[in-house]
């Protein structure tokens, strides 16, 4: 993050706090979403609303209830942030102060994403400012992307893909395992040779594997992410030097040390920022400033947000570092409905619209919200 970003957002106010809610929903997905390592039929996650002189900020968690994707789930998100973060909550300190605050609690970046999220929701909306501006960014059409779960055969896959480059979405990422990565990519390659395709492991894959997956250096991918564990920043530097096609590091950075660690090493030569899994958009921005000024260009994932996470997701990438599509797509991929309004959809280029609301710049559609919600709990 530029200095003078982080000065500036580093100075504000969380402001008045009256009232924290937590709530737990649940949306089903249209189909289900398949990647190496789980299956998800739904989107159950916590959300975190902060009232405070009558102002709400909305924060969603990114954890699943499952630790299939990260050790964080919604349970320990929840304890986090109920027994450990929202006690560090005063009234009226700077957003530097609560990230000083935030340190002392290791790790657990997820839930405290939740609560920056919905504190700069907050704050954005208390200056009547949308969440782009607030972080020192311009209003921009945002590529969208589209991340396509592992599929039972391949015409499915072939299907799916061939949908996505109809409706426009300017690249395609595949899930992969092994056993369903060689085959699959090649006939997606055959079918569409100039798609800007890449492929996501989760981690499916060890440093045994290097030679299977140097095959996919012959498809012109933009990208292999996390071809090996959740948690290596090491062997991926192994395997960086073998391959010729860019590794691109999602699981495996929790924050700006594990970036600069990747970087130094040569293990990535993208990175995949997901703010709500590095700890806030404060960190998001500090990663991607760092890998940016290192030549190594950074993109927002998602984690299948509602439209909460979406939005936030949508305003960080307004950010110039953001250089390649992300992994945000038309909500109508997801959900028959969610809890905001309006959903997110492409235009006829395949770009997203950034809201112009204040903050997240979305509507909560209280229907929906107490339809989808399983639980609520008032931690202050
Ligand atoms: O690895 O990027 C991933 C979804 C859930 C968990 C992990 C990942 C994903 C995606 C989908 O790839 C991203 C999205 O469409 O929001
Ligand atoms: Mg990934």
């Amino acid at each position: 993050m530029r200095e003078s970003t982080e000065a500036t957002l580093g100075r504000l106010s969380i402001g008045a706090i009256d009232r924290i809610e937590a709530l737990t929903v649940r949306l089903p997905f249209v189909k289900p979403f398949t990647i190496s390592s789980a299956t998800w039929t739904c989107k159950e996650a916590l959300l975190l609303r902060i009232d405070g002189d009558g102002i709400t900020g909305w924060g969603e968690c990114v954890a699943d209830p499952d630790p299939y994707y990260a050790s964080e789930t919604t349970s320990t998100a929840h304890h986090i942030i109920k027994d450990f973060l929202v006690p560090l909550l005063d009234p009226g300190i700077t957003l530097a102060e609560l990230e000083r605050r935030f340190r002392r609690v290791r790790g657990h970046g997820m839930a405290k994403a939740t609560i920056e999220n919905a504190l700069i929701d907050r704050i954005a909306k208390r200056e009547g400012r949308p969440l782009h501006e607030l972080l020192g960014y311009r209003r921009r059409p945002i590529p969208s992307g589209i991340s396509i779960g592992i599929k039972e055969t391949t015409e499915e896959l072939i299907d799916a893909v061939g949908e996505a480059v109809a409706t426009g979405y300017h690249r395609v990422k595949m899930k992969i395992k092994r056993g369903r990565d060689i085959e699959m990519v090649s006939a997606v390659r055959e079918r569409f040779p100039d798609l800007p395709l890449m492929v996501d492991a989760n981690g499916d894959y060890s440093l045994q594997d290097a030679e299977h997956l140097r095959q996919l250096d012959r498809f012109n991918l933009t990208m292999i992410e996390q071809p090996l564990s959740y948690s290596d920043i090491y062997e991926h530097s192994i395997l960086q030097r073998q391959l010729a096609t860019p590794l691109c590091l999602d699981e495996s950075i929790h924050d700006l040390a594990d970036a600069r660690a990747a970087i130094a090493l040569g293990s990535c030569r993208i990175i995949n920022i997901k703010q709500g899994r590095v700890g806030g958009l404060l960190e998001a921005l500090r990663i991607a400033d760092f890998a940016v000024a290192h030549d190594v260009p950074v993109w927002s994932g998602g984690m299948d947000e509602t439209g909460i996470g979406r939005a936030v997701n949508i305003h960080l990438q307004t950010a110039p570092a953001f250089s390649i599509p992300g992994d945000t797509s038309e909500t109508r991929l997801y959900f028959h409905e969610d809890i905001v309004e309006p959903p997110v959809e492409l235009d006829e280029r395949g770009f997203i619209a950034v809201p112009r609301g204040a903050g997240i710049g979305v509507r909560i559609n209280n229907e929906i919200l107490k339809k989808v919600t399983l639980q609520t709990e008032r931690l202050r």
